[in-house]
């Protein structure tokens, strides 16, 4: 039996960039209406309502090809400043709920209501008041799947839409699991899908029959996450955006957003000199990495490795970054946010001693030491790292901020 513990909840808005013109607009209601790029140009749909997917549409199809599917819908080019205001307003109303929500994108979040009992009552029907809230609040339908975990909630709040919430009771998962298609486990995609079809794997249930040592000897790594969600287990916490006192972090919203890998790394060099030089600052050590991208159309990633060793140094977590940002950036998106935050923080280094490397570590430190004083005489630019040049802000712009 899983973990039955914990209450968690995947909050999702249906078709949220059409509800809210919706709202905006009500004769909207009811009609097809797709959001997206230039119908006559290369755009594409970023989400179609539920009466224009009745018609084959949906996100990231080209517009030209939604119009030729259903030529009478409304084509509406959006605005993402307008989104951005009314996620705002749904993250206010969720944070009443619980302190631990953890946004997703702008219409999607995680909550753990565990603990929330006393002060809420009951989950389901806090679940139920945070959908009427946000309809009546905000004038937006939300989703909602109820579970002992997040991938459970997920996928629930997926088979909930539209405007549903589904509940995933404890000691169900399996069962609840078992007839569905393998494509409503998050992380696997149409590919691999249809890689799982022709093995003659349709179902979550016929995947979870197959061994772990098969799978991690085709799929490594992912073969055994692939074990474990085809069971419905997740340990993964949910991480509320509370300020993180254990972390130096520095982002930056660029001016336009790029796709352009040189210029982004050249922006990430000079987020993690600016992050470093704040650590030997606070004279700490920090041993993880964790970039950050959002995108243009407000999806966020991150991802995190783990040093060997503790360092305060430009170069190491610049070459953690990089290596990260390769993994993470698939230019297909456009980059609108870029940031790195650097955690597990020590206040010594931990460093396992090398002769032969002794002298060079003396040399960067007396490096560092010169670089930082020079910042603290002439200001933060008078003196950068190469890379960093092309990524950092003109001069007067409020660059870069905590996360
Ligand atoms: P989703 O939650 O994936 O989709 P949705 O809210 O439109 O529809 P539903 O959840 O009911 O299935 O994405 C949220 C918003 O993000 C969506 O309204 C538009 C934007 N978006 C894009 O811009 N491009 C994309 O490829 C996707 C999937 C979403
Ligand atoms: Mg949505």
């Amino acid at each position: 039996m899983l973990n039955d513990s914990r209450h968690i909840l995947h909050v999702d808005m249906d078709a949220f960039f059409v509800s809210v013109e919706e709202v905006l607009d009500p004769s909207l209601k009811g009609k097809a209406v797709v959001v997206g790029g230039d119908p006559d140009g290369r755009g594409v749909v970023a989400t179609a309502s539920y009466a224009a997917r009745k018609f084959g549409i949906h996100s990231s199809m080209p517009m030209a090809q939604a119009r030729r599917l259903c030529p009478q819908a409304v084509f509406l080019r959006g605005s993402h400043r307008k989104y951005a205001e009314f996620s705002e307003k749904i993250f206010d109303l969720l944070e009443k709920y619980s302190p631990a929500v953890e946004p997703m994108s702008l219409d999607e979040a995680y909550m753990d209501l565990t603990g929330c009992q006393k002060l809420q009552g009951p989950v389901l029907p806090t679940a139920e008041r945070i959908r009427n809230e946000i309809r009546s609040k905000v004038g937006i339908n939300a989703s909602i799947g109820i579970a002992s975990n997040k991938l459970l909630a997920k996928i629930g709040s997926d088979y909930a839409k539209p405007n549903g919430m589904f509940w995933v009771a404890p000691g169900m998962e399996e069962e609840f699991l078992a007839p569905l298609l393998v494509g409503r486990i998050p992380g696997i995609g149409k590919k691999s899908s249809e890689e799982f079809r022709r093995l003659g794997i349709k179902t979550v249930g016929e995947l979870a029959m197959l061994p772990k040592e098969l799978l991690e000897e085709v799929y490594g790594k992912r073969g055994t996450r692939l074990y474990w969600k085809a069971r419905g287990a997740c340990d993964s916490p949910v991480r509320g955006e509370e300020e993180d006192h254990c972390s130096v972090s520095r982002e930056t919203t660029l001016e336009e957003d790029s796709t352009d890998p040189r210029f982004l790394e050249s922006v990430l060099s000079y987020l993690v000199e600016k992050a470093a030089g704040q650590l030997r600052e606070s004279e700490l050590y920090a041993r993880s990495v964790t970039l950050k991208l959002r995108y243009s159309d407000f999806k966020m990633v991150t991802r995190t490795h783990t040093l060997r060793e503790a360092t305060s140094e430009d170069y190491p977590i610049f070459q953690t970054a990089c290596g990260l940002f390769k993994k993470l950036f698939t230019r297909r998106t456009r980059v609108r946010l870029i940031g790195v935050s650097l955690s597990s923080l020590t206040r010594d280094r931990c460093v396992q001693v090398d002769l032969f490397d002794k002298m060079t570590r003396k040399q960067r430190d007396r490096l560092y030491e010169g670089i930082d004083k020079i910042r603290h005489k002439y200001g933060f630019r008078s003196i950068l790292r190469a890379t960093s040049r092309r990524g950092s802000p003109p001069r007067g712009r409020g660059d870069c901020q905590h996360f």
